[in-house]
């Protein structure tokens, strides 16, 4: 039998640390609202709104042990995190208040620091799909993604965008730039399915971000160390 503990998905690799981690553009970017949350629904709405806090508390809380996987094959095990679901979000926040359209199956998530992310409404309505605000017991630090991040353990990390800002819902991601090279964005991210990115073979892929791992790591860092003095 193999142990489910010792179980890593297809080019991952365990790492003891849980860095900062993003495309570099993103190091020195900080959020510029830590404490409250203004949270837009917008994108083809009958009524684009704004969500606070106070309105996320209403819904059922939980907590989710998970395993945090970036696309440059870092993975980081047993993460706790703690939040509401995106699907009690959608349904008894998003559906009532804003009225998204039917055919809306995109949505486009935005941070703070200007980073975003487009994933299918299906894979945000999985039942580990969540929106959190406390990591491992504790508030969610400007690390982490403050005051709010998506958190979606089975899709690669850039699909769980930090800082919430502003969240769309759209019949069509034509329109949509990824903040990085476009063959970096995988429309799904699956992270069982290996579908790191686009074009590029996976093997090529591994190579490819392997060695930016430490260098950018540190970068992220020194950015925080740097924000504090
Ligand atoms: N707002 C924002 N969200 C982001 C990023 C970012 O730079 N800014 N980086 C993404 C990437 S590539 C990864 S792997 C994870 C890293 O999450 P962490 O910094 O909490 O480890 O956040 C994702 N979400
Ligand atoms: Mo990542």
């Amino acid at each position: 039998m193999p142990n489910p503990d010792a179980y890593l998905p297809p080019g991952q690799r365990e790492i003891d640390a849980f860095p900062r981690f993003g495309l570099t553009q993103f190091a020195t970017r900080f959020p510029a609202q830590i404490d409250t949350l203004r949270l837009q629904i917008g994108g083809e709405v009958r009524t684009p709104i704004e969500i606070g806090m106070n309105q996320l508390r209403q819904l059922p809380q939980l907590e989710l042990i998970a395993d945090f996987h970036c696309v440059t094959t870092w993975t980081h095990k047993g993460l706790q995190w703690s939040g509401v679901r995106f699907r009690d979000f959608y349904q008894q926040l998003v559906v009532p208040l804003a009225g998204p359209a039917d055919t809306a199956v995109f949505v486009i998530l935005r941070g703070q620091d200007g980073a975003r992310g487009c994933s299918a409404l299906e894979d945000l309505l999985a039942d580990d799909v969540l929106l959190a605000d406390r990591l491992n017991g504790q508030a969610l630090g400007v690390a982490h993604g403050a005051p709010l991040r998506l958190l979606a353990p089975a899709h690669y990390g850039y699909k769980s965008v930090k800082h919430l800002a502003r969240i769309e819902f759209l019949s069509s991601r034509a329109n949509y730039r990824p903040s990085g090279f476009r063959f970096m964005d995988h429309p799904r991210a699956r992270v069982a399915l290996e579908e790191r990115g686009r074009w590029l073979p996976n093997w090529l892929l591994r190579r490819l971000y392997r060695p930016l791992i430490g260098p950018t790591a540190a970068r992220f860092e020194q950015a925080l160390v740097d924000r504090k003095t």
